[in-house]
């Protein structure tokens, strides 16, 4: 059969079964196509993790916000441009981090197989192997995202839940994404490990309300350890940070739970999960049942990796994650698996 006779007929193929099974997401993606993807991914982020730990929270947490807005199709790495203001301008946004690691695998995997992985799925192996790095829960995760071609700075805003947000609040907001109270607080322990800075839990210290200024579910000890890092007059840009978890602050594990029902959560959306007999009946299992936590967390990172994500010949392979392709036209993943065509420029 003459080449293009075939390629047309294998396209066609490809087209027809992504119609009849729908597209989804699968483990080992890039057996094929880019056999060395995901340990690419893997040496680069221990690599980072070696030099500065609090990598791994970064880049969690990156993925958490790439996959809340228009899901996961790597928007919250896109640059703003001349006429749009990015995801990352936002305000829940300032403070993300790790976009240089994922540039850098970026870089080498363009190198080793171009076009072929997407920002999305970089991202994805990148939060898992941070999971991995910073708690040993080791975890598979399905891979076949594209990449979007729109970041919107009023979407991030939108979207991602707010430090202030109440139990019902962050409830609507993870039904939005059709994920469970259940995984709300599951999810929620990434916050066992990272920072926060002051203007994100300085409404719990100051003010707090007409009876009481500072409030009074927070452990009033650690309340003044906080007061004295966070002055009233802290300024928006002040650097100064505060870990999420004040018991084991680089463990990536379930004393963050511990810490909650000792009042030490950080973040009044932290303390909200105390504040329903449902969601602390989950913390308090959380609390005494690490390994429970544990693999419940892994389950939940991958189904929060499967929002909305774009697949088969939708979006497209970005050549650099901070900004969409120029007009070319990209071709969709599979293809290269089903002709063996592992590279094209
Ligand atoms: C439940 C709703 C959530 C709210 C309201 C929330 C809010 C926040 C806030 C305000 C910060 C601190 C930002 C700063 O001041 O610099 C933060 C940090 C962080 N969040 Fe969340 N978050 C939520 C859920 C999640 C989820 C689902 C994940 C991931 C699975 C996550 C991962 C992280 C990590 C790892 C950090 C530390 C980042 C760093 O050290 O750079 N969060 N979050
Ligand atoms: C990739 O290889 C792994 C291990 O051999 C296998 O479990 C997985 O199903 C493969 N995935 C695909 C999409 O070929
Ligand atoms: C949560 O916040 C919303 C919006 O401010 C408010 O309407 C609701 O009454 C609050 N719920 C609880 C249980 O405090
Ligand atoms: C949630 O599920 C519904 C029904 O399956 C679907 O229409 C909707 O797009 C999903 N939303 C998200 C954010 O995944
Ligand atoms: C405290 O909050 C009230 C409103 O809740 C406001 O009127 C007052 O000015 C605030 N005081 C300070 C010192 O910020
Ligand atoms: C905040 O107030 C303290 C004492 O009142 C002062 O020493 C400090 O310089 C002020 N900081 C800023 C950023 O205004
Ligand atoms: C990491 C990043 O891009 N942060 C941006 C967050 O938003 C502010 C403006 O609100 C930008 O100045 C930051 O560069």
């Amino acid at each position: 059969m003459p080449d293009l006779v075939r390629f047309v007929l294998l396209f066609l193929m490809a087209v027809l079964l992504n119609v009849i099974y729908g597209a989804t997401l699968d483990i080992g993606f890039y057996n094929e196509s880019c056999p060395s993807a995901e340990e690419t991914v893997q040496l680069i982020v221990a690599r980072a993790y070696a030099s500065d730990p609090g990598i791994a929270a970064a880049l969690i947490r990156l993925h958490f916000h790439d996959c809340f807005v228009r899901g996961c199709d790597g928007s919250v790495l896109l640059d703003s441009t001349p006429g749009n203001s990015a995801e990352k301008e936002a305000i829940p946004n300032r403070s993300l981090r790790g976009f240089e690691i994922i540039d850098e695998v970026k870089a080498m995997l363009e190198v080793q197989c171009p076009y072929i992985v997407s920002c999305a799925d970089i991202l994805t192996f990148a939060a898992r192997d941070s999971v991995t790095l910073g708690g040993k829960i080791n975890y598979q995760v399905p891979a076949g995202r594209r990449d979007g071609l729109v970041s919107i700075e009023s979407e991030a805003d939108a979207n991602i839940p707010s430090p202030l947000f109440n139990a019902t609040q962050l409830i609507a907001n993870f039904a939005s994404k059709n994920l469970t109270a259940e995984e709300m607080v599951t999810l929620s322990g990434a916050h066992t490990i990272g920072v926060a800075h002051c203007n994100s839990f300085i409404n719990r210290l100051y003010n707090f309300s007409e009876t009481s200024d500072e409030d009074p579910t927070l452990d009033p000890t650690y309340a003044e350890i906080l007061k004295s890092k966070c002055p009233p007059n802290v300024t928006q840009t002040d650097p100064t940070v505060v870990s999420l978890d004040a018991l084991t602050p680089e463990i990536l594990d379930n004393t963050y739970y511990v810490g909650l029902e000792r009042n030490l959560g950080l973040l009044t959306s932290d303390q909200a999960l105390l504040t329903k007999p449902s969601l602390k009946s989950r913390v308090d299992i959380y609390a005494n049942h690490p390994t429970t936590w544990a693999w419940k967390f892994a389950r939940a990172m991958v189904r929060m990796g499967e929002i909305e994500v774009l697949t088969g010949t939708n979006g497209e392979i970005r050549k650099n994650c901070r900004v969409v392709n120029g007009g070319g036209f990209s071709f969709p993943g599979y293809l290269f698996q089903a002709t063996g065509v592992t590279s094209t420029s």
